[in-house]
């Protein structure tokens, strides 16, 4: 006996709750292989509505999968934020870059990459908030081989611990990247400093981590500090020329031929001297050439033929 329609679409959707990609197939196989055969009338649109089903499913593990691919790469330099479940990575972009990124007390809020661009000193950072990192993530665990490869690609780590949780765990997080052989500058940062626990547990942190950042997203504290942090890391000078009304962004390092070549590619050619002042002159207004090394505040007058 076939039961009411609706009590079988009631059964159905249950069968269905929570399923998704290849799971929430192969139910959807199964269950059309246990109705009875009807091919018109109530039956008939519920095998309509499970064939529709095989497609949206399949459209939606599609989207899912190409947004997981990586993330295209924005703005000067890229930071990820790593950290364990509901250390507080989304709430810290969030005050970042004033977008609203969900948070939430249970782990596992975030379950994507989310790109956010945060200007600083003229430039701009890319932060990628990206879903929680935990223990034998290298193995997979929490689909983390795809998370370890964009960290792999990325120019710095912002890596965060939740200060009110068990010291133990921030260090197992910490060993899969190790265990992944990950290189890249990282700063370490711990969070929820406003809330009791979090001293004690910082202390004991600081022996293990690093120049340990000690902030809180929800009051603020610290957020300046890190972001010096953040533009120390990057690697990157701010100039500022007469020519152009925001600073030129440049890598650490570069020369003042680097900078004439940034401004305008037929520049180099008119070239005659450059006037500088700040952190890279002897003295304010000193004549250099091509080959002379910028630093970050320096001003600089380009002088070229007409
Ligand atoms: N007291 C306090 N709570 C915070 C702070 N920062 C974040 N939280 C809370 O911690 C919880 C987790 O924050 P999220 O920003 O969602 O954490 P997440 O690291 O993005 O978590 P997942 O996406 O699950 O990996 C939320 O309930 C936040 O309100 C903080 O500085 N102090
Ligand atoms: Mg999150």
């Amino acid at each position: 006996m076939a039961l009411p329609p609706d009590i079988q679409k009631q059964k159905i959707r249950k069968r269905l709750t929570g399923l998704e990609g290849k799971a929430r197939l192969n139910e959807i196989k199964k269950i059309l292989e246990e109705l009875p055969g009807y091919k018109t009338g109530d039956y008939g649109q519920i095998r309509k509505s499970l064939m529709k089903e095989i497609e949206t499913t399949k459209t939606r593990s599609k989207i899912k999968h190409q947004d997981w691919l990586g993330v295209s790469r924005q703005g000067h330099k890229q930071f990820c934020l790593v950290g364990a479940p509901s250390a507080g990575k989304s709430s810290l972009l969030s005050k970042l870059s004033g977008m609203k990124i969900k948070t939430a007390e249970y782990d596992f809020t975030t379950l994507k990459p989310i790109p956010a661009v945060v200007k600083l000193n003229g430039a701009q950072i890319q932060i990628v908030d990206l879903p929680g990192l935990i223990e034998g993530a290298t193995e997979d665990a929490g689909r983390g081989k795809r998370l370890i490869g964009i960290v792999k690609n990325t120019d710095g780590i912002l890596f965060m611990i939740d200060l009110a949780k068990d010291y133990s765990k921030a260090e197992k997080v910490y060993n899969e990247l190790v265990k992944a052989n990950i290189q890249k500058p990282i700063i370490f940062i711990g969070n929820k400093i406003d809330l009791p626990s979090a001293n004690e547990n910082a202390i004991k942190l600081k022996n293990k981590f690093k120049d340990l950042i000690l902030l809180s997203t929800l009051t603020g504290e610290g957020i300046g500090y890190l972001k010096k942090e953040i533009w120390e890391k990057s690697n990157l000078i701010r100039v500022y020329t007469e020519k152009t009304d925001e600073p030129m962004i440049l890598k650490k390092g570069s020369s003042v031929e680097d900078l004439v070549k940034k401004i305008h590619k037929n520049l180099l050619e008119k070239f005659k001297t450059a006037i500088i002042s700040g952190p890279s002159a002897k003295f304010s207004n000193q004549r250099v050439g091509l080959n002379h090394t910028l630093k970050d505040n320096d001003k600089v007058e380009i002088v070229s033929e007409r």
